[in-house]
């Protein structure tokens, strides 16, 4: 079946958002709520694991902080602990601090130029989305995109399918006409959990996952035109 939709994963893929976008702003969020907990660079790597920012809080405390979790309104502080994190993170995208990775906005051209459909499919929170699309895209990039499917939309996130199954019933899609495009184990294997055909473009904390089932892997978007994506799904994918 001929490729007629592509599927961007965000954090990673689209950016390096994570080790001077995401985590600093889940620090910055700490020191407010008066929290010990700091995330260097190497414990971030441990803990991207985890996907979803309060999953992986919560993941961090039951292991250096179960106290925290014994609090009245966990729950609670947990999403105001998030809800901070974001809000740096949006600031810090505003002030134009995170740009697309290379190879990224030219392939985007080329598919909105070729007529084919655009989709997003995240573990992060819809606004980081849009935002990061605004300020490093275009003003009017989350436009082009005709799905967008973000944060807790699904309930099991990756390496759960479900955000991938919830994209093709929104595109109405067999997953054999799309491409997926990724740069973690665990974003593999949602996509290919979901049976997507699936290209990884590795990123500074995934060089040295187990890609097993990709159909590609890249060193970046740098040199990826269309045409051969194209050809990659239609080789493998027959
Ligand atoms: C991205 C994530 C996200 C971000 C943080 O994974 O795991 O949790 O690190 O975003 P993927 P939030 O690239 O596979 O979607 O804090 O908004 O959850
Ligand atoms: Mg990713």
């Amino acid at each position: 079946m001929s490729l007629q939709a592509l599927i961007f994963d965000v954090d990673g893929t689209l950016a390096e958002t994570e080790r001077d976008g995401h985590r600093p702003a889940f620090n910055a969020a700490f020191r407010n709520a008066g929290l010990p907990w700091r995330w260097d660079v190497d414990t971030y790597g441990e803990l991207l694991s985890v996907t979803g920012g309060k999953e992986r809080m919560r993941h961090f405390a039951e292991r250096h902080d179960p106290a925290f979790l014994l609090r009245a309104n966990v729950d609670q502080a947990i999403r105001a602990l998030h809800a901070d994190k974001t809000r740096h993170y949006l600031s810090l995208l505003e002030a134009g601090g995170i740009p697309l990775r290379p190879g990224v906005a030219a392939l985007i051209a080329e598919a909105r130029a070729a007529g084919l459909r655009l989709a997003i499919a995240t573990t992060t929170t819809p606004e980081n989305v849009t935002t990061l699309l605004r300020t490093s895209l275009a003003p009017d990039a989350p436009s082009w995109f005709e799905v967008i499917g973000a944060g807790d939309i699904v309930p099991n996130k990756k390496p759960a399918p479900d955000i991938y199954l919830w994209l093709l019933d929104k595109l109405g899609l067999p997953p054999e006409a799309c491409l997926a495009i990724e740069d973690s184990a665990n974003g593999l294997k949602s996509a290919v959990a979901a049976r997507l055909p699936t290209v990884v473009t590795t990123s500074i904390y995934t060089a040295h996952d187990d890609f097993t089932g990709a159909l590609s892997v890249l060193p970046d978007l740098g040199q990826a035109r269309l045409s051969e994506l194209a050809l990659i799904h239609r080789i493998k994918n027959s």
